[in-house]
């Protein structure tokens, strides 16, 4: 009998079929290629490496699980494993494609009209058009059903006034997914750059996902036509259920930060010998790198099972937000025990686990914080709400 790949122990990868494997094996080239030998220098100058976004696009990441508008409708576990392999590369690569797909292109695809499909999604996969997704605002993001910001009717126009804080992509982006509180309930809208009122900054001095553009917009009076209203987007519901598709995908991404973080450790204590052997050979190393395999195995096989759910249509978002809370946690844990592995060493940005552990703490608050994910499985197995 072979022994187990340290790299996939229960080897997940046989219960891929051809093309999802393919479509992984494309992503990780591309990560080797592109993304590892430019990405520590983009993390400290506070960087996003926008010169990536043509490959990004041409290889048809970009919105790649909806169908049609010339997108390529592949199915969600090769969208779960493109978030693997590029947050292998740096959760700020992720973060750039899942916002841009599940919650700039979906929401669109969800719930707008023909002619802003027709308008949006094409350039939008080609990366000609950059979205970004403002839910969050100043006051908490947690309850985003208290968000101030508000669309007022008047005449055919919508006039909105208000601010959303934390926002990938916003100073890059060419449109904004914007939630706003009407007289009906929350509602989407498509806001573009250069709409009289609408401007955007840059958060800086970040300590995490310094490679990622995070932003704050603001809206003073920015009047949008109802032809740029999502239509089938009615209530809270609509935002929430683009988070499931984003959540989805970092379940994925987690991993592959947890795997890219393990690589580096077992590579050292193969190799770093303190008295007389190697790290590798002592009991509590063993122990601890054992450890990270038990983890990683346990998240592959969730994040896969809830993407076989998904594409039979029969995941609830509750299932959603057990596997990010796992995935996270095992992500951040992981990297945080390989940093310490690599002794002082660790502590640079020549190393990835430093890198990911900073990034993992934008991970587990963005896209609902652990404790909100807590809270969500805590709601659906007691039957009441304790947010
Ligand atoms: P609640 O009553 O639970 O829900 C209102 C309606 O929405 C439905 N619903 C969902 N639908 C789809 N997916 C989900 N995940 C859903 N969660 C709820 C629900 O069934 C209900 O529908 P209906 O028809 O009955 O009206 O709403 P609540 O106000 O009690 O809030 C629940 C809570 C706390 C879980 C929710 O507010 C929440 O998830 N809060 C966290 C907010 C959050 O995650 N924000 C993320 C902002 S975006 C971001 O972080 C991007 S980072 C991007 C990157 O760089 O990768
Ligand atoms: P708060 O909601 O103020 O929470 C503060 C603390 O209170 C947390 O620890 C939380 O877990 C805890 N808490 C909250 N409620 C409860 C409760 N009922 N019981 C116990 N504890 C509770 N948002 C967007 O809309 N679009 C984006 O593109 C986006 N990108 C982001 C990028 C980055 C790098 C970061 C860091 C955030 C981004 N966010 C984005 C915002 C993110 O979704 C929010 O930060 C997150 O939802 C938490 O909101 P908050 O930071 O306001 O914390």
């Amino acid at each position: 009998m072979e022994s187990p790949n340290v790299h996939d122990f229960y080897d997940t990868r046989a219960l891929l079929s051809d093309e999802e494997r393919q479509v992984q094996d494309m992503v990780r080239r591309f990560v080797d290629e592109k993304v590892l030998p430019v990405i520590a220098h983009a993390f400290e100058e506070h960087r996003f490496p926008k010169e990536l976004i043509p490959t990004i696009a041409e290889m048809g990441l970009l919105g790649c699980n909806l169908e049609g508008y010339d997108c390529p409708g592949l199915n969600n576990v090769s969208y779960g494993l493109i978030c693997q392999e590029l947050e292998r590369g740096d959760s700020g690569i992720r973060s750039f494609v899942s916002v841009q797909g599940s919650l700039c292109m979906y929401p669109i695809h969800a719930y707008g009209t023909e002619e802003q499909k027709k308008k949006w999604l094409p350039q939008m996969h080609r990366g000609r058009v950059i979205g970004c997704f403002g839910l969050t605002e100043p006051d908490g993001g947690s309850d985003p059903g208290t968000m101030k910001t508000h669309a007022k009717k008047q005449g055919g126009d919508w006039v909105i006034n208000g601010a959303k804080m934390w926002i990938t992509n916003g100073t890059i982006a060419d449109i904004a997914i914007v939630w706003a509180s009407t007289d009906e309930g929350v509602r989407g809208f498509i806001i573009e750059k250069g709409m009289p009122g609408y401007t955007s900054r840059d958060i800086l001095r970040k300590m995490s996902l310094r490679a990622s553009v995070t932003s704050e917009l603001f809206f003073e009076n920015v009047r949008v036509p109802e032809a740029s209203r999502l239509p089938k987007a009615a209530g809270l519901g609509g935002p929430l259920s683009c988070l499931t598709q984003a959540r989805y995908g970092i379940t994925w991404g987690a991993i592959g930060a947890a795997e890219a973080c393990l690589d580096e450790a077992l590579t050292f204590t193969k190799q770093r010998v303190l008295f007389g052997r190697p790290l590798s050979h002592t009991q509590t190393i063993q122990r601890r790198l054992a450890d990270c395999v038990r983890r990683i195995t346990a998240a592959k096989l969730m994040s896969l099972q809830l993407g076989r759910l998904k594409d039979a249509g029969k995941l609830h978002h509750s299932q959603v937000s057990l596997a990010k809370w796992n995935n996270v946690r095992m992500g951040l844990d992981i990297a945080r025990d390989c940093r310490d592995i690599l002794g002082a060493g660790g502590i640079s940005v020549e190393c990835c686990p430093i890198r990911h552990m900073l990034n993992l703490e934008s991970v587990i608050t963005y896209e609902g914080t652990e404790t909100i994910h807590e809270l969500v499985v805590g709601r659906e197995i007691t039957g009441h709400p304790a947010f």
